[in-house]
Formats: structure tokens, C-alpha cells, sequence
């Protein structure tokens, strides 16, 4: 059958244009490669101390820090960056970190049209209303697992912050921080799968498919025809057609997007290149007198670079570093999860956020963001410590970072991959992180029993931060592969295509100031709103 909207990826983007095109009476049919992810959506991955419940390990926050080990099947599996193949994407499996957009993130400076930045407060207020954040999750008001904020305070406040409730005022990130805020309620994980995928599944016009992966488009000129994917349930050889005026929304994300494009004739000719070298890719692509080899498709790619420092401090309690979650977890904490979906199961790793403008050497404001949790990924020091009292602070670079990088295909294999690493080829970027990075150090110094393990006392910082492992700096926060005013037009609009329209994290031209699913979110709903209101549509 034929739809009016075929959209491509059932992550944050997909799932908000999902339940607006739906709502607005479309017809409407969304593919997703992967599967179920939470119970709600068909999951069955119950953590063993859950049994006989359909809490799965996508539903408990607390469940996050065990995304990392075992059988990671719901990461995408040709890409080698860290993303999420299953319904709700990334959302689905993060730490759901959520911060309301900010003046910044849209500004005409980060590479925004007018439009945007003077429309934006509407989408946010959207967004908002379908899905607030909170920084207290545990429903019995209780804060759990906070011992590293009073640590932070010491740090933090001879320095000159001020606490807040961040998302009260998102432009407030200067000298700020406060209690992480997450997509979460009800002590379970929500984000854009128990809001925008749950009513958009109660509508008629809007049908869904797991396990079922997009090789290409399918396109004549400008025109878009439909879709090709490997389910062969959803059209002969796979094929999905569309209506006359219909439209594909792509949002596969900041690596599958590019992907995708480039298997359909968008992009460098170097990919477009290794695609007609592939003996099963080659025979979709369009004629060579179609290829779009203008568009920069995955060029101008950012990902926050991010530095961990490990302390110690004996008010803290790094929860056994997080290693016994799934199989054996603390008997109370379980108990009372099962028994309430309260206490430090409603809420995951993060605890605390902070942010800071600092100026670079080149005369440039980047922002610096604080991440604290306890317990850590790995230690290197010549000091003896006590594993039962180490925390976290991983500190990123945002707003205003300069270096970018590539994302590509790596070979005939067809595989997404980051061709160039957008962390630290501007070095501004990295004397301005390191500059963050020794004020916290400094003030840190000053707080009574506060140990700094890693970097140790035979490390400079900047030799810690030289001889960083790269893959290490990645956050998995890419955005820009498709950056509107370069690949896309302002109404997301594939240049050079009629009906294409690309509603991900890819459009996104520069990072963020906070982790950035909330921006992705609001991003999608006033993309849809001006896809919806844009003639010659369905
Ligand atoms: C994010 O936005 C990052 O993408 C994640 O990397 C980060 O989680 C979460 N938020 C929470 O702050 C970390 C884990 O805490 C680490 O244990 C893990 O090694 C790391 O992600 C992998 O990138």
C-alpha cells in the first residue's frame, strides 16, 4: 500500500513526526530496523530480579550503567559509534539526560535560519506539555543515590556558581548547576516512546514496522517514489510506494541518515562511489546524471569532547560501581522498585550537571559542561583508593565548540563510520577544555578528604588530556551530518529533491549546550509543524 508519509527510523525525530502527521490525519507508515525496546512497546528483556513483571531493562532508569556489558544487541551493529538500533533509538537506552532548549542552540551564530530562531519558543512549549522533565525521579519525592551534590557544592561554590533547577531557566548556564533533569516519570523511562509513540499507536492512519531496515530511496530526478527495505510483508521486493504527493521523512539518525543518502545518490561522489562498487547497493542507486554530489552529506559533524576526572571522597557511595544492576542487585533497593518503581532504580547514573562560559585563546565563549556520577569506567593512578568512594565528573565542551569532523561509509561494506574525529582540530577547542578543567581541579583542592585519582600526581593535565584515548573524547551527541542551510533547506528539505525531508539530530549545524535529545525533540516538532503547513504535500 501507498502512504502519504513514510518515515525512516523510529528515534526521538521519528517518533515526534510520527504522532504530529498522524494527528494531523496522514497517512502514515514508520520503519524501524530494530525492535521493541521498553514493555510497553512489545520488550521482553526483564532484568532476572524482575521476573514475572514487564519491567524491562529499558524501563528502569536504574538499569542504564548496564547498557555498556553482556550482549549489547540494541546497539547498531554497522555503525562504530555508539547508537541505538531499537524503537525510541537513543532514547531508549541512555542516560536520559533532558534539557530544554536554550537561545543559544538556536541561534543565527550555531548556523540557524530566522525562522528558527524566532519561532523556536513555540515548539519548546510543545514539547514541554507532551513530555516535562524532572530532576527528582523517584515518585515518593525522595532523592536517592545525591552524595556526590554536596561534594559538588564544595567545589562548585568558591568558584561562584549558583544552584538552580536548570531547566527552570535554561539560558541560565553560566556559572550553574543543579540536579540532573531526565525524561523520566512515573519511575520509569518515557522520553518520546511513552508520549508521542503511545498516541500516535492509538491512531488508525499510523502503522509501524520493526526489523525492518532502509537500504535506500527511491527517486526519479527530484522526485521521491518510495522506499526500499528488506521487508518484503510491506511491498513486492521490499519496495514501500507513495501516494502521489506523499513525502519520506528521514530520521535514521546522524549516521544512518548519511547512510541512507548515500545509498540513494546524495552526497560526495567519493560515497556515492563506494556504493556503486557494492554489487547489492549498486543496482538502487539512480542513474550517475541524478547524483546530488553537491550536498557536503556527513561534513560539518560535531560531538561534545569529553574528559573524565576520577575522585574520591569518603561521603560517597559509588553503588558497587554500578556492576550489579541486572544479575544481583542491593535486595532493598529491588524490593522496593518492584514493590513502588521508587528509589535509586527511577533514576540512572547521572546526579548532578553544571555549566560555565569560558573564553577561549581565540577570543571565542565555549561553554563547559559537568556531568557527576558515582562510581567510574576506569582509573589510572599510582595512589591506593578506595573503588567503594570514586565519582565521576565528565566534562564536555558545547556551545561554541570549532572543530568538526566526517562521517562517511568506511568501505564497500557499506558500514557508517567516522571518517574524520571532530574532537580537537580546532586546538582552541582543547586549551579551552583544559582551562575548565583546572579551575575544577584548583577549587577541588581546597575541599577537605576530596582525593583527584585520575589524572594522579604524576600526570599533568595536560599531558592527561594530550594523551587522551580519541574514541574515549566521543559523547555520542553527533549532530550536523545534514546541517540545515547545507544539505536541508529551513523546512528540512532535502536541496535538490521535491519530497525528501530529513527530521533527526543530523540537521542540527552545531552542538547543543546540554546533552542534546531535548533540542532533537523540540527540533522535530517545529520541523513537522512547517513540513505539515509546506504545499503541495499529501
Ligand atoms: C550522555 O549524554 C552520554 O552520551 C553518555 O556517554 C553518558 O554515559 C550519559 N549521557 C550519562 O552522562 C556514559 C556512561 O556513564 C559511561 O559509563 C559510559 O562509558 C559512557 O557513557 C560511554 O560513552
Amino acid at each position: 500500500t501507498p502512504y502519504d508519509y513514510i518515515i525512516i527510523g523510529g528515534g526521538p525525530g521519528g517518533l515526534v513526526s510520527a504522532d504530529r502527521l498522524s494527528a494531523a490525519g496522514k497517512k502514515v507508515l514508520l520503519v524501524e530496523r530494530g525492535g521493541p525496546s521498553t514493555g510497553e512497546t512489545g520488550g521482553t528483556d526483564v532484568p532476572p530480579w524482575a521476573n514475572g513483571t514487564s519491567l524491562t531493562r529499558f524501563d528502569i532508569p536504574g538499569e542504564f550503567q548496564a547498557m555498556f556489558s553482556g550482549n549489547t544487541y540494541w546497539f547498531c551493529k554497522d555503525v562504530n559509534s555508539f547508537a541505538g538500533c531499537l524503537v525510541g533509538g537513543g532514547s531508549s537506552i541512555n542516560g536520559g539526560l533532558y534539557w530544554y532548549p536554550t537561545d543559544a542552540d538556536y541561534s543565527a551564530a550555531n548556523g540557524w535560519p530566522t525562522s528558527w530562531t524566532n519561532n523556536f519558543n513555540t515548539y519548546t512549549a510543545l514539547l514541554k506539555s507532551r513530555l516535562p522533565s524532572t530532576d527528582n525521579p523517584s515518585p515518593d519525592g525522595i532523592r536517592y543515590l545525591e552524595q556526590t551534590y554536596p561534594v559538588m557544592q564544595s567545589i562548585l561554590n568558591p568558584m561562584g556558581y549558583q544552584a538552580g533547577t536548570i531547566n527552570n531557566n535554561p539560558n541560565f548556564k553560566d556559572h550553574v548547576y543543579g540536579y540532573s533533569a531526565y525524561n523520566f516519570q512515573e519511575g520509569k523511562r518515557w522520553g518520546p516512546v511513552a508520549t508521542y509513540f503511545r498516541t500516535a499507536k492509538t491512531r488508525p492512519n499510523f502503522s509501524y514496522a520493526y526489523w525492518t531496515y532502509a537500504t535506500s530511496i527511491a527517486r526519479n530526478g527530484s522526485l521521491i517514489t518510495g522506499v526500499q527495505t528488506n521487508n518484503t510483508a510491506l511491498g513486492p521486493n521490499g519496495f514501500i510506494p507513495l501516494t502521489p504527493k506523499g513525502r519520506v521523512i528521514l530520521s535514521a539518525g546522524s549516521f544512518g541518515s548519511p547512510r541512507i543518502l548515500f545509498q540513494s545518490g546524495i552526497g560526495p561522489l567519493d560515497q556515492i562511489q563506494l556504493v556503486a562498487a557494492n554489487p547489492t547497493a549498486a543496482p538502487f542507486l539512480p542513474p550517475q546524471s541524478q547524483w546530488l554530489t553537491t550536498l557536503p552529506v556527513g561534513y560539518n559533524v560535531q560531538d561534545n569532547p569529553s574528559i573524565n576526572l576520577m575522585f574520591t571522597h569518603p561521603s560517597i557511595d559509588a553503588y558497587d560501581n554500578w556492576a550489579p544492576i541486572l544479575d544481583d542487585p542491593r535486595p532493598a533497593d529491588a524490593a522496593q522498585y518492584l514493590k513502588s518503581q521508587t528509589g535509586v532504580f527511577a533514576g540512572s547514573s547521572p546526579k548532578v550537571n553544571f555549566w560555565q562560559a569560558l573564553g577561549g585563546p581565540d577570543g571565542k565563549t565555549r561553554y563547559m559542561q559537568g556531568t557527576v556520577r558515582p562510581g567510574f569506567d576506569s582509573v589510572t593512578t599510582a595512589y591506593p583508593y578506595n573503588a567503594s568512594q570514586v565519582f565521576s565528573i565528565t566534562v564536555y565542551l558545547s556551545t561554541g565548540v570549532t572543530s568538526r569532523g566526517r562521517i562517511g561509509i568506511s568501505s564497500s561494506q557499506l558500514g557508517a563510520s567516522i571518517l574524520t574525529n571532530p574532537w580537537f582540530t580546532d586546538p582552541n577547542d582543547k586549551a579551552t577544555l583544559v582551562n575548565g578543567l583546572q579551575q575544577i581541579i584548583n577549587s577541588a583542592k581546597n575541599v577537605p578528604q576530596l582525593t583527584l585519582i585520575t589524572p594522579d600526581n604524576t600526570t599533568t593535565l595536560q599531558d592527561y588530556v594530550d594523551n587522551y584515548p580519541p574514541t574515549s573524547l566521543n559523547s555520542n551527541h553527533w549532530v550536523g551530518a545534514n546541517s540545515i542551510g547545507k544539505v536541508v533547506d529551513s523546512n528540512l528539505l532535502v536541496n535538490g529533491t521535491s519530497n525528501l525531508f530529513i527530521v533527526d539530530a543530523s540537521v542540527i549545524p552545531s552542538l547543543a549546550t546540554g546533552n542534546p535529545q531535548g533540542l532533537v525533540m523540540a527540533v522535530a516538532e517545529q520541523g513537522i509543524a512547517n513540513i505539515l503547513a509546506l504545499a503541495g504535500g499529501p
